[in-house]
């Protein structure tokens, strides 16, 4: 194995940019030499997860199956780069509990962007949908987010661009 697996698990709301540097901090690992994947969200929902919607118990689903193909991922010496909105506490950590099982390196990683930020980017026009009551139970509008109580690692807008927010997410990892 070149290396030791992990799950590097980006969660945050809808906007944050976590997939931007999920897509940047993938890139990094692999021009590391380090054999990474990339699980995402928005991704993950067209194929393994294309029977589920956004209802707490889907979105709790949608969580908990992205878990354990991370832990696969990390077992078979990966670095998994999930990138989830996951906006349940409960959900996020029995993730973490199924790593800490298997004994795997789990790294939860809060993408700290204010819901103001995140709406006033809107990238993909969904705030504004939800706002118009087109999107019902839309994360941060009108569905509950818990941040994480105990991240090993939470990235502010402040800190930088996405490359530096994967930067300094590396950085972590080689601590
Ligand atoms: C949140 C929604 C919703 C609702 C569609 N709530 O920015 P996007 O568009 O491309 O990424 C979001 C994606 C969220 O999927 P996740 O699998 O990460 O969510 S969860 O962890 O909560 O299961 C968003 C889009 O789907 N989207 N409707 N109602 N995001």
């Amino acid at each position: 194995r070149p290396g030791r697996g992990a799950t590097i698990w980006l969660t945050g709301l809808p906007g944050s940019g976590k997939s931007t540097v999920a897509v940047e901090l993938e890139r990094r690992l692999v021009a590391l030499g380090r054999s990474a994947y990339l699980l995402d969200g928005d991704n993950l929902r067209h194929g393994l997860n294309s029977d589920l919607g956004f209802s707490p118990r889907d979105r709790a689903e949608n969580v908990r199956r992205a878990g354990e193909v991370a832990a696969l991922f990390a077992d078979a010496g990966v670095v998994a780069v999930v990138s989830l909105i996951s906006p349940y506490r409960a959900g996020r950590e029995e993730v973490r509990a199924l790593h800490e099982r298997a004994g795997l390196p789990f790294v939860e990683v809060h993408v700290d962007t204010p819901l103001e930020v995140c709406e006033a980017r809107d990238p993909k026009g969904l705030y504004a949908r939800a706002r118009a009551g087109e999107l019902p139970g839309f994360t941060g509008v009108d569905d509950l987010y818990e941040p994480p109580s105990a991240p090993e690692l939470v990235l502010r807008p402040d800190d930088g661009d996405p490359a530096t927010l994967a930067a300094n997410v590396l950085a972590f990892l080689e601590r």
